[in-house]
C-alpha cells in the first residue's frame, strides 16, 4: 500500500495498516505512545487517503444551543446553568397545552439577559433561527441543550414539527443521547428510547449527533460526570437509532481525567458496537468526533487540556483503530481552524462546518458565541492544505450549488 518506511518502533504496525489488519487494544496504546509522530500521522493519512481520496467534507449548518439550564453538573462542563426556579421565559408558554408559571417575558432572543446568562429559546425563536439558516444556504440545523429540568417533551416535538413544517428540506440532526434518555423520564405518559425516537422521527429528526458519550469508563464517569447517563444508557439509545434506521455520530471528551488506556478503551467499544450494527442493524455510525477538552470555566479549568500534538495524535489513532467509521471529524470550534487544517494530513477527512453560533465551548472566553466559519475560508483551509473541498449534506451526499456561497 505504501512507499512509507516506517521506523523499527513502528514496522509491525505499519504492516498491519498496510495490510488491512485489524489492530488490537495494545496496538492503539503504542500508537499514543510512540514518538515516532510522523509516521503515525503518515500511516493514518493513507487509511484517509484510501477511502476518500483527497476529498474533505464540510457543510453549511447552524449550531442551536436551545437552553443552558441543567439538571446535570458535569465537570467539565461550563455551558450548564443551574434551574432555581428562575424567572421564566416565553417557551413554555408558546408550546401547546402548557401555562406559563410566571409572566410572560416578550420574545428577546436569549433570556434573561441579567442578571444571569442562563436562557431557554421559545420553539418560535429556534424555528426562526432555522429559517434564518435554511435562506443563508444551510442543510442542516445540529441542535442541543441541557437536561431542562421542565420542558415536556411536547416542546421537542413541536421544535421539530416546527422547522419541518417552515424548512421542509433542512436535515435535523438533534438530540444527544443524554437529552433522549431525559426526554423518557419528562414524557407523560413514560415513553421508552424507541417510541421516543420514533415520535421525534415523526416530528421531522433526521439523525443523532455523537455528544454525551464523553469517555466510556466508570472510574472516569464517577469522578467528572458522576450523575449522567453512562455508557450503556448512550449504546442504548444509538442501538435503538440504528435499529430504526437513524443514522448518527460518536463522540470522545478526550483530555481531562482519562488515561491512554481509557481513551483507547472507548474507541474499542465504539468499534465492536460499529461492527453489530453494520452487520445487522438498518443504519450505523457515519463519523467519528473527538472532542478536544476545553477547561475555561469549567471545574477543571485547573487542568491544562490537550495540546496541538496531542488533538494530532488523538485524531490519527481514531483514524487507524476505528476502521469501521466512514468518517473522522476535526470540530474545528474545538481544535481551531488552524489545527483543523493541518489534521487533514492526520486522518480526518470531515471539518463539520459554518456552525456560526455556538454555546458549549467558547475558546477564547467570555462574549465569543458568535463562531463562525464562511464556506469561503473553509474552503481556504481545505485547498491552502491539498485537498478538495466537498460540501456534504447530513448523510455525507455531495451537495451540488449552481451559485458559490459565501
Ligand atoms: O456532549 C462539553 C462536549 C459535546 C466541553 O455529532 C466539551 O457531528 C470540550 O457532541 N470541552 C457537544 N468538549 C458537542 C458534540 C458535537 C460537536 C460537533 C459535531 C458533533 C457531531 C457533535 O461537547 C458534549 C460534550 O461531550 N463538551 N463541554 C468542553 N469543556
Amino acid at each position: 500500500m505504501s512507499t512509507l518506511t516506517a521506523t523499527p518502533e513502528l514496522n509491525d504496525l505499519a504492516e498491519k495498516v498496510w495490510s488491512s489488519q485489524r489492530l488490537t487494544f495494545e496496538d492503539g496504546v503504542r500508537l499514543f505512545r510512540t514518538r515516532d509522530i510522523h509516521t503515525l500521522g503518515e500511516l493514518a493519512n493513507q487509511v484517509r487517503l484510501q477511502r476518500h481520496g483527497r476529498q474533505t467534507f464540510y457543510n453549511i449548518n447552524r449550531h442551536i444551543n436551545y437552553t443552558n439550564y441543567c439538571v446535570l453538573r458535569c465537570k467539565f462542563c461550563s455551558f450548564y446553568r443551574p434551574y432555581n426556579n428562575e424567572p421564566r421565559a416565553s417557551a413554555r408558554a408558546e408550546i401547546s397545552g402548557i401555562e406559563p408559571i410566571l409572566p410572560v417575558i416578550p420574545s428577546r432572543g436569549l433570556k434573561p439577559a441579567a442578571p444571569s446568562d442562563s436562557y431557554e429559546l421559545s420553539v418560535d425563536e429556534i424555528v426562526r433561527l432555522a429559517e434564518q439558516a435554511a435562506s443563508d444556504g444551510a442543510t442542516e440545523v445540529h441542535i442541543v441543550g441541557g437536561l431542562h429540568p421542565k420542558l415536556p417533551f411536547d416542546y421537542y416535538l413541536d421544535l421539530c414539527r416546527g422547522i419541518q413544517s417552515v424548512c421542509p428540506k433542512l436535515h435535523i440532526k438533534a438530540f444527544t443521547a443524554i437529552e433522549i434518555i431525559h426526554f423518557t423520564r419528562v414524557s407523560r405518559p413514560r415513553r421508552t428510547i424507541r417510541q421516543v425516537l420514533e415520535e421525534l422521527r415523526a416530528a421531522g429528526l433526521g439523525s443523532l449527533p455523537g455528544g454525551g458519550a464523553e469517555i466510556f469508563d466508570d472510574r472516569v464517569h464517577d469522578e467528572a460526570y458522576k450523575n449522567k447517563v453512562g455508557e450503556e444508557g448512550w449504546f442504548d439509545v444509538h442501538r435503538a437509532a440504528h435499529e430504526l434506521g437513524m443514522y448518527s455520530n460518536a463522540t470522545m471528551l478526550y483530555g481531562h481525567l482519562e488515561t491512554i488506556e481509557e481513551r483507547v478503551q472507548h474507541l474499542v467499544k465504539l468499534r465492536d458496537f460499529q461492527d453489530e450494527s453494520l452487520a445487522g442493524r438498518a443504519a450505523h455510525f457515519n463519523c467519528f468526533v473527538p472532542l478536544s477538552f476545553i477547561p475555561d470555566g469549567s471545574e477543571l479549568r485547573h487542568l491544562p487540556g490537550p495540546d496541538g500534538l496531542d488533538d494530532l495524535k488523538t485524531l490519527a489513532v481514531s483514524r487507524l483503530m476505528l476502521d469501521n467509521f466512514p468518517h473522522i471529524k476535526s470540530f474545528w470550534i474545538m481544535h481551531s481552524p488552524k489545527l483543523a487544517q493541518v489534521a487533514l494530513d492526520w486522518g480526518v477527512d470531515d471539518l463539520d462546518g459554518t456552525v456560526v453560533w455556538y454555546d458549549i465551548t467558547k475558546r477564547e472566553g467570555a462574549g465569543t458565541r458568535h463562531q463562525q466559519l464562511t464556506v469561503a475560508q473553509l474552503q481556504r483551509l481545505v485547498v491552502e492544505a491539498g485537498y478538495q473541498p466537498i460540501e456534504r449534506d447530513s448523510l455525507y451526499q455531495h451537495v451540488p450549488r449552481t451559485s458559490m456561497m459565501k
